[in-house]
């Protein structure tokens, strides 16, 4: 995975999108209609690249937000890399690790850098990786509705393309009877749940409640900090526990491996802090026999492509969140990706592999700034 590319950064443009939504997405967290996307291109000695930030526009489903990343970005982590440069693109974590927290910030640019430095070898993620998988199997997740009714309906359209893993969103009021309806118009989909943190451990017996829907999963019902609660949990359902907003580096991985806190991961690069913590999770969870899969946060065609490449190394036996491209956006930033037997192909160009629409781009950028080291 290391390269002895030594790379200069010169430029970081830093842009924020707003892009529709083909269908509005409720979690307990809040409704998404017109997503802001924040993304990053760099200019460096050895060519450029692009990144894709991840972070929400509020701090809704972690404590980090567009306007503090700017923030962040432009006074604490870009100077570090300018103060570091020449540097060697697997040591951006390191360079960026005395800034606290403001991890998927740090992914974000070490993501930029990556693609540059790929181009540069003329080599793409997935071999970068050493994977080799040519197409992943991946689910959909399917957000709160109005009614039952639609929600099964809205999972009907989905069987129906293709997808064979489903995920719903669920929080409380919302929960056990959707499960139910769902399970019982769909008895062999590979089907679980996600509350991102909607409940706590007075909820345990209610939860209890979801064991004869034979789902894959739970995932991450308890707080982000609450470890010891989903250990109790754990105990006390035969539900698979899964962890997401819980996992922001190895160390709690670690810490949720020995308290006997988790079954399963949700790996997502932007919230561990890039995709080089990524693949050492995925590494750790191998050794240690947990599952992984890749999740989602509703990406543009840049994060879509690099957590493909993510997702085809082996540790990553259960489908990911990294629907079609039709899933999300009428017309994306890059070309889209297409669902096949359920299955997408994992792209092998240079870099991610796509093309950024730069046109396209500019069309929907509502705010635009760059960074050069004289600033
Ligand atoms: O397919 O990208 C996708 C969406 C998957 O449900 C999904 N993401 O909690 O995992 C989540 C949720 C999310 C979306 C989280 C946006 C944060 C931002």
């Amino acid at each position: 995975m290391h390269s002895d590319l030594l790379i200069t950064p010169l430029m970081f443009e830093l842009r924020r999108l707003r892009m529709p939504l083909v269908r509005p997405f409720r979690t307990s967290f809040g409704t998404e209609s017109v997503r802001e996307v924040m993304v990053i291109r760099v200019v460096t000695d050895q060519g450029e690249g692009w990144g894709e930030s991840s972070i929400e526009s509020e701090p809704l489903y972690l404590s980090e937000f567009h306007n503090a990343a700017d923030y962040v970005f432009v006074e604490h982590l870009i100077p570090r890399l300018f103060a570091a440069a020449p540097f060697h693109v697997h040591d951006v974590a390191a360079i960026l690790a005395p800034v606290k927290g403001h991890r998927m910030a740090k992914a974000a640019l070490e993501m930029a850098l990556l693609d540059a430095q790929l181009h540069a070898e003329g080599r793409s993620f997935q071999r970068y990786l050493g994977a080799t998988r040519t197409a992943v199997a991946v689910g959909v997740s399917v957000g709160i509705t109005e009614t039952i009714d639609e929600l099964v309906h809205v999972v009907s359209d989905y069987v129906a393309e293709g997808y064979s893993r489903v995920k719903l969103k669920i929080e409380p009021g919302f929960d056990i009877e959707p499960v139910r309806r769902v399970r019982e118009a769909n008895p062999d989909l590979m089907l679980q749940v996600d509350a991102n943190t909607a409940y706590n451990i007075s909820d345990i017996d209610h939860l209890a409640r979801l064991d004869p829907f034979n789902l894959l999963l739970i995932e991450q019902p308890f707080g982000e900090d609450d470890l010891v609660g989903h250990a109790e949990l754990r105990r006390r359902v035969s539900t698979p526990i899964c962890l997401d907003e819980a996992i922001g580096s190895i160390d709690h991985v670690r810490s949720a491996i020995a308290l006997n806190a988790v079954d399963i991961v949700n790996i997502k690069p932007a919230r561990v802090g890039g995709y080089r913590a990524a693949v050492a999770i995925h590494d750790l969870c191998v050794d240690a026999g947990i599952p992984v899969w890749c999740g989602g946060m509703l990406e543009t065609g840049i994060g879509r492509a690099a957590n493909l490449a993510l997702a085809s190394l082996p540790g990553f036996t259960l489908p990911g969140d990294i629907s079609a491209t039709k899933r999300y956006w009428h017309r994306d930033i890059t070309a889209s990706f297409d669902l096949a037997n359920g299955q997408i192909t994992v792209p092998t160009g240079n870099g991610f592999g796509v093309a950024v629409d730069t046109d396209f781009v500019d069309e929907i950028t509502f705010e635009r700034r760059e960074v050069t080291q004289q600033d």
